[in-house]
């Protein structure tokens, strides 16, 4: 959230499942120089109770909008916190401090779904999503784009100079706010 007396971050880390999010959003939180929260809003729905449904056929639920975005507002509100979902598009615009988008080659996308022991179907669904930029096309529609940056995330060096960079943004907000 832009407000001047925030003192921490919102960062979304998104893109197509398998991507990397969790991975990285997890060492972002150990290497940031102030405290982030990560939250993977998938886990929260299914903690909450905060969907309609299960989805046998995709495996999925059916997420209530509404309840996850009451509860994540006094979250967003407060800052310090890293949003980790493979969507981002129904999050307020105002909450987000920067949107990172994660890319990987879809032949290695598909590699770590099998290794879920996802349906043919839905693997096949979020390859096709990967290489139609679904989610990178969604965060540049819902953001402004200067905040919003794509980042290949296919190995271990790829995370780490990924999380690096993230640090490095989080202190130069953090020093803008302070002059
Ligand atoms: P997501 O949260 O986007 O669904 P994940 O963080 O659970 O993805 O990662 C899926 C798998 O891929 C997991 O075994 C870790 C691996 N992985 C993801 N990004 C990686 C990277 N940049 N380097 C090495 N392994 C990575």
């Amino acid at each position: 959230m832009s407000s001047s007396t925030q003192k921490s971050p919102v960062i979304v880390i998104t893109g197509t499942p398998g991507t990397g999010k969790t991975t990285h959003a997890e060492l972002l939180a150990q290497e940031s120089l102030i405290p982030l929260k990560h939250i993977n809003v998938g886990d929260m729905v299914k903690e909450n109770g905060l969907y309609v449904e299960f989805d046998e056929e995709w495996q999925s639920y059916t997420v209530d909008e509404d309840k996850l975005l009451d509860e994540l507002e006094p979250l967003a509100s407060a800052g310090g916190i890293i949003l980790d979902w493979h969507t981002c598009e129904i999050f307020p615009e105002r909450w987000a401090d920067l949107v990172v988008v994660l890319r990987c080659d879809h032949t290695k996308l598909w590699e770590r779904l099998e290794k879920r022991n996802y349906p043919l179907k839905k693997i096949q669904e979020n390859n096709e999503a990967e290489i139609m930029e679904v989610v990178l096309d969604e965060a540049r529609s819902s953001y402004p784009q200067e905040i919003v940056v794509e980042l290949r995330s296919e190995g271990t060096e790829d995370l780490e100079s990924n999380v690096a960079r993230i640090v490095q943004w989080i202190e130069s907000w953090r020093k803008d706010r302070e002059a």
